[in-house]
């Protein structure tokens, strides 16, 4: 609320043509840098436990199968290194996983399974199946990230 007033409040029709717009236009540069500076400072917390090779490591298993996955949600307290190992128990369909990190499995194939290292958790992430249109079908997953420190 009171963002809001101070951007309207800087709306030189407000003020009239006391303002140049010149003087409007470096707020945005400002705030945008105290975003970042806010953002980083986060950043550097979390990136205290990321990264590492002795992240405590969870394995879970994660079944492909009638466009779900199962589970759906995997919850990985922050500073933890996932590993999802996925089977593909359809007795047709191709399956997949992809994740919103870039980290994805191969195409597999009924009954192939295959590791995926998601990496060390820091934030939520969303993950999906690839192929065709299982995604728009539901097939989706969430990594929640639980136990952060600004929770
Ligand atoms: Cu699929």
């Amino acid at each position: 609320m009171t963002f809001l007033a101070l951007l309207r409040n800087a709306d030189p029709k407000r003020f009239g043509a006391a303002v140049q717009p010149m003087n409007r236009g470096r707020w945005v540069p400002f705030g945008v840098i105290a975003l970042l500076m806010i953002m980083l400072t986060l950043a550097g917390c979390a990136g205290a436990s990321s990264g590492d090779a002795d992240a405590p490591v969870q394995v879970v298993q994660v079944e492909a199968a009638n466009m779900r996955f199962t589970p759906d949600v995997i919850e990985v307290p922050v500073g933890t290194r996932l590993l999802i190992e996925l089977t593909n128990t359809d007795e047709r369909e191709m399956h997949d996983i992809e994740l919103a990190n870039s980290k994805a499995s191969s195409h597999l194939a009924p009954g192939d399974s295959e590791k995926v290292d998601v990496g060390v958790i820091t934030d939520d992430i969303d993950g999906w199946c690839s192929i065709s249109n299982h995604r728009a079908m539901g097939m989706t997953l969430t990594v929640v990230a639980t136990g952060a420190k600004s929770d």
